[in-house]
């Protein structure tokens, strides 16, 4: 080596080591202390330990003059910590302005705030399962499920918050409400009220994963997200700009599950080995699981009208459970909201006004009172006069809460007195009327059908092209939370959709419960969906609001996928060519169509890219259909088919 090259060899160490002595130090410093004494609530985050020995993550926020102040749980799979990180001022209301929380109700009511993770998330610790399936099933075989988790939970939390009451009630939308209904089952003695808001009850009839066995691919990029690392840090991504383009180019949901790194999770290997109503989703639908039980907890559920995402839940565990109430303990609450909508500003859904701020309505004039009452060691006199009917249902249409005594209305305030029957009718006619639904005949004559061609290479766009991903963050113009009230006149001018349509409405025609589709088609295929939508037309000019003019608002809407028809539990080729019977439940209405509208159905055999595509080739499991098992299919749709509507006696007030 020359001299200076050592020289400077050695210059580099002196250098190096002089750093290492004195480095210039961080500007971070090595644990950050809040200064909060001058908050109004203190927030402590703990451990609680389940009974296998797994722990919990818990943050507890307290209001700092707390005493003898009952606690209001939520258990999420969506970042405890954060959701009660937001923190803009020192009031405790503003660290609930996350997801799920009732800042509102809250805060004023005194309320201790928990939140935890679920096993498997965020900051606790052990395995996550996708909605985990109860213990002792085969789903199952441990002895742990979410209602051990709740139970312990309750458990160290009415022994160990010295500023509570020891009284604990437990609330959450969608996954988080689905939690509060698992903790019925066997439920702490602490546990004083339940609120399952918009819950995930059964994912295979009506919920997140499919609808009538059709599979909703929007959900693939949820399901990455949240399965395959523990705090969501693996990220989808597009390949298009329209959701249109990214699914089609990807062809089947299995090959894009592959292509995106879905299947990895086992969440997903499970979707896609149980594509049918199995022992798999029977054993997990929770109106099923709660049928079993009494009902020992006062319970409000609380149902959305417009939920692209739960719409199924909160109505069918109603209906299970209601039988089992003998001391009048459930509530149900049904609102023009969207999934969640709840729990913000619900005088408006899209361009759909309500006239009153209805999510306030129902924090403060029910959810309030309810949750006083029963947790409360001495509620207030307002809390306890405070009338909440067995069921309160706003009614779209003419914007008036109905306070009833049961579900679907009633005999006290409104009385079912026979389904109506809206048929499909020549001309693309529908014809109103009060007689008993009588099953359509097979057509004698040739043309008692419409048709039309659905093409799987140019599958109905569920929106408006171009289609922004599945998303809540409307700054990136996801409005993917609101597309239920989307206007339906594109898809009624396309010619592989089928429309009918009454006259003008000379009086007003009240629905209040689940449209029932009985459908009589045929297709040229093997397999076929069926798509029906119940529709509420505008009239041409709205003067109040231009831009409703001719709107057409969705009421109620579903998709059943024909291989379905005979048994949801096991798929079957259609017969082609063959006129067949087709009866499916649709979603629930509170809803009149008033003098001056019309009433619509559509018909159409795909629902792109929100459900996957059926290739109309019977295959064993449509997640692995090939490109060349899509093909083309003529659908016929005969007259005489018809929508039960559950029409209500009730004149519009
Ligand atoms: N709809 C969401 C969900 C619930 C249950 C399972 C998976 C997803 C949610 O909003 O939590």
């Amino acid at each position: 080596m020359k001299k200076s090259v050592l020289a400077l060899a050695v210059l580099a160490s002196v250098l190096l080591s002089a750093h290492a002595q004195n480095p210039l130090p961080s500007e971070t410093p090595d644990e950050f202390k809040a200064p909060v004494d001058s908050f109004d609530y203190i927030k402590r985050a703990v451990m609680i330990p389940m009974r296998d020995g797994v722990k919990l993550n818990t943050v507890i926020v307290i209001p700092r003059k707390a005493r003898s102040a009952p606690m209001l749980l939520t258990r999420t799979p969506y970042n405890a910590a954060d959701m009660v990180n937001h923190a803009e001022n020192s009031q405790m209301e503003s660290v609930l302005t996350g997801y799920d929380n009732m800042a509102d109700v809250i805060t004023q009511g005194g309320y201790i705030r928990v939140v935890q993770d679920v096993r498997g998330k965020y900051g606790s610790e052990g395995d996550y399962v996708m909605t985990r399936p109860m213990a002792g099933t085969p789903f199952n075989p441990t002895v742990i499920d979410h209602s051990t988790d709740a139970w312990d939970t309750i458990e160290w939390l009415s022994k160990n918050v010295p500023e509570s009451n020891g009284k604990v009630g437990i609330i959450g939308g969608s996954y988080d409400g689905f939690l509060p209904l698992i903790a019925l089952v066997n439920p702490h003695p602490a546990l004083k009220v339940a609120v399952p808001m918009n819950p995930m009850v059964d994912g295979w009839r009506g919920d997140d994963w499919f609808h009538h066995g059709a599979f909703r691919q929007i959900n693939m990029s949820y399901i990455l997200e949240q399965v395959v690392t523990r705090r969501n840090d693996a990220h989808w991504f597009t390949s298009h700009y329209d959701d249109y383009d990214t699914f089609i180019r990807a062809g089947s949901a299995g090959a894009l599950a592959r292509q995106r790194g879905v299947e990895q999770s086992g969440f997903w290997r499970k979707i896609a080995a149980h594509p049918s109503y199995d022992e798999f989703w029977q054993s997990q639908a929770v109106d099923r699981i709660l049928a079993r039980q009494p009902v020992t907890v006062p319970t409000l559920l609380v149902h959305s009208l417009w939920d692209a995402e739960d719409i199924y839940g909160a109505v069918a565990v109603y209906k299970a459970i209601k039988p089992n109430d003998k001391d009048n303990q459930v509530f149900m609450v049904l609102g023009p909201w969207n999934h969640g909508g709840q729990d913000g500003d619900g005088s408006k859904l899209g361009p759909i006004k309500f006239n009153s701020d209805t999510g306030l309505y129902f924090r403060q004039e029910i959810l309030r009172p309810f949750l006083d009452r029963y947790l409360k060691d001495d509620p207030s006199p307002e809390a306890l006069a405070a009338k909440i009917a067995p069921v309160t249902a706003f009614e779209t249409g003419t914007n008036k809460w109905r306070a009833l005594d049961s579900w679907p209305a009633g005999c006290v305030s409104a009385c079912v007195i026979a389904p109506a029957t809206l048929r499909l009718a020549a001309g693309a006619r529908l014809n109103l009327t009060n007689t008993a639904p009588v099953p359509p005949a097979r057509p004698a004559q040739k043309d008692a059908y419409d048709e039309y061609v659905s093409d799987p290479a140019k599958p109905v766009p569920y929106r408006q092209r171009p289609i922004a991903p599945y998303g809540y963050d409307e700054a990136k113009g996801q409005t993917w939370p609101r597309w239920l009230v989307d206007d339906q006149r594109e898809a009624s001018g396309r010619t592989d959709v089928l429309t009918y349509t009454t006259g003008v409405l000379s009086a007003p025609v009240k629905i209040s419960g689940e449209p029932v589709a009985h459908l009589l088609a045929a297709t040229s295929g093997t397999d076929a969906d069926w798509v029906v939508k119940l529709i509420d037309v505008y009239p041409d000019q709205v003067a109040s609001q231009p831009e409703m003019g001719g709107y057409q608002l969705m009421i109620s809407a579903d998709i059943f996928r024909g291989r379905y028809r005979e048994s949801a539990a096991t798929a079957k080729p259609i017969a082609a060519n063959t006129p067949l019977p087709y009866r499916f439940a649709m979603p629930t209405a509170n809803h009149v169509f008033l003098p001056g509208h019309r009433i619509m159905v559509q018909i159409q055999s795909s629902w792109f890219p929100l459900y996957d595509r059926n290739p109309q080739t019977f295959v064993q499991n449509i997640f692995y259909a090939q490109p060349a098992d899509y093909k083309k299919a003529t659908q016929r749709i005969y007259h005489d088919s018809y929508i039960e509507l559950p029409l209500v006696s009730a004149t519009v007030r």
